[in-house]
């Protein structure tokens, strides 16, 4: 667990999140600013900066993250439509929070590329 991280503090319970679903390596939560009618947050329980430092952990949180963040498509009925799964790297990519989460956005129509 870093210091004064927020999604560090979700994963300990110690901020309140509305937990959708998890797995021995991540957990998914609703995002407290949903950008679509669904928009689920996947992040590994293990504090890592980014996607980056994710990967260079090795193979078990990487596929942990993408299968949660599949099981969270299909079980808000998203899976079919489609929907887009997102993790924001660094200033120019807008990510504000530095423990590494994928987006998993859907439920509506999205344009391409992103703005
Ligand atoms: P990003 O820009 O990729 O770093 O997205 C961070 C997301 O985290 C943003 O969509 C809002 C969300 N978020 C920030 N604080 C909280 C929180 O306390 N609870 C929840 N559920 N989501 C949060």
């Amino acid at each position: 667990m870093a210091e004064d991280c927020l999604f560090c503090k979700i994963v300990a319970g110690e901020i309140p999140a509305d937990v959708v679903a998890e797995s021995d390596v991540a957990i998914a939560f609703r995002d407290v600013s949903p950008q679509a009618p669904v928009h689920v947050l996947v992040i590994p329980r293990d504090h890592y900066a980014n996607v980056a430092e994710v990967a260079a952990a090795g193979d078990v949180d990487v596929a942990g993250l993408f299968r949660l963040a599949a099981e969270v498509a299909a079980t808000e009925g998203i899976a079919d439509e489609g929907y887009r799964l997102v993790a924001n790297t660094g200033a120019n990519a807008h990510q504000t929070v530095f423990h590494c989460h994928v987006h998993v956005i859907g439920g509506r129509p999205m344009g391409w590329p992103p703005g």
